[in-house]
């Protein structure tokens, strides 16, 4: 059950099949430019201090998380509420937007406009942190530069939709089909409905949920019918969602789950962030 195989033992395939993650390519000399962002409707949009950082805005809703198509982790589809409007980045933080905050940028691929990757759940957070303290003035009351929960991720992945993609996966993502070996940089391939880029593919993206992984997969004790805006809480590992540039497009589906160690960081992971209602982390 390849699934079900950690992130390092499949990055250890994909070394084997030619998807190293052991090395860099040279850069490809792109300029230091903001990811060019199309569709942005201002009335939707928060522009963040940091250049060509948009959110745009999502309306709460109700939404069915999960498949029951799929075996294991993903069973059951289940009704979910998302009660509060949240924002969440049109685009993965790009390697100059983590540097900007960060002051460093370990990412391997891509260049400038490119996905930050090589970084763990930990940075990832203390990226939002970070964000959070630096743009206090502007962010609404009870908000938080934080992670996406793993529903927030999966309704803003789905926009709508019910299926296995958000739409045509040959022009919504980068995977392993596409990508020549390395992440794309941001924003160049089709959004989706509501206008976000690079759900499917480029890289992983950590949530902010807690959860137990092992043979049965990703399993979190929120994932069940009826609940409204739930985080997980309990686990050794976190949530990553949407496949990367050297998975099979079947791992990059709107319901696929996967999970790491909070420390650990992979050339195919990285993360986008939400400006959402403040959830506190007793971790
Ligand atoms: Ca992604």
């Amino acid at each position: 059950m390849m699934k079900y195989l950690s992130i390092p033992a499949l990055a250890a395939l994909f070394i084997i099949a030619g998807c190293s993650t052991s090395s860099a390519p040279e850069s490809n000399g792109s300029p230091d430019k903001s990811p060019a962002v199309k569709g942005s409707t201002s009335a939707k949009d928060f522009i963040t201090s940091i250049d060509g950082l948009v959110l745009v805005k999502l309306e709460p809703g109700e939404f069915v998380m999960g498949s029951d198509k799929w075996s294991g982790d993903e069973k059951p589809a289940h009704k979910v509420k998302l009660g509060r409007s949240f924002w969440i980045g049109r685009t993965e933080i790009t390697q100059s937007q983590y540097e900007k905050i960060a002051g460093k940028n370990p990412s391997l691929y891509g260049g400038k406009n490119a996905p930050a990757e090589q970084l763990s759940w930990e940075s990832a957070v203390d990226f939002c942190r970070k964000l959070t303290e630096s743009d206090k003035s502007r962010i609404p009351e009870g908000y938080a530069y934080r992670l996406p929960t793993e529903a927030e991720w999966e309704y803003a992945c789905r926009a709508g939709t019910t299926g296995d993609y958000a739409g045509k996966i040959e022009d919504l993502a980068w995977d392993g089909s596409n990508s020549k070996n390395s992440t794309q940089e941001v924003a160049t391939k089709s959004p989706n409905a509501w206008g976000i880029y690079d759900m499917h593919g480029n890289v992983w993206e950590w949530c902010l949920d807690s959860c137990e992984y092992g043979e049965k997969g990703v399993r979190t004790e929120t994932f069940t019918e009826g609940l409204s805006d739930p985080c997980s809480t309990k686990g050794d590992f976190r949530v990553l969602k949407g496949g990367s540039w050297c998975f099979d497009k079947k791992f990059c589906r709107s319901s696929t789950r996967y999970a790491d160690k909070p420390d650990f960081a992979a050339a195919d992971i990285g993360f986008r962030i939400a400006l959402a209602p403040e959830i506190k982390l007793n971790r």
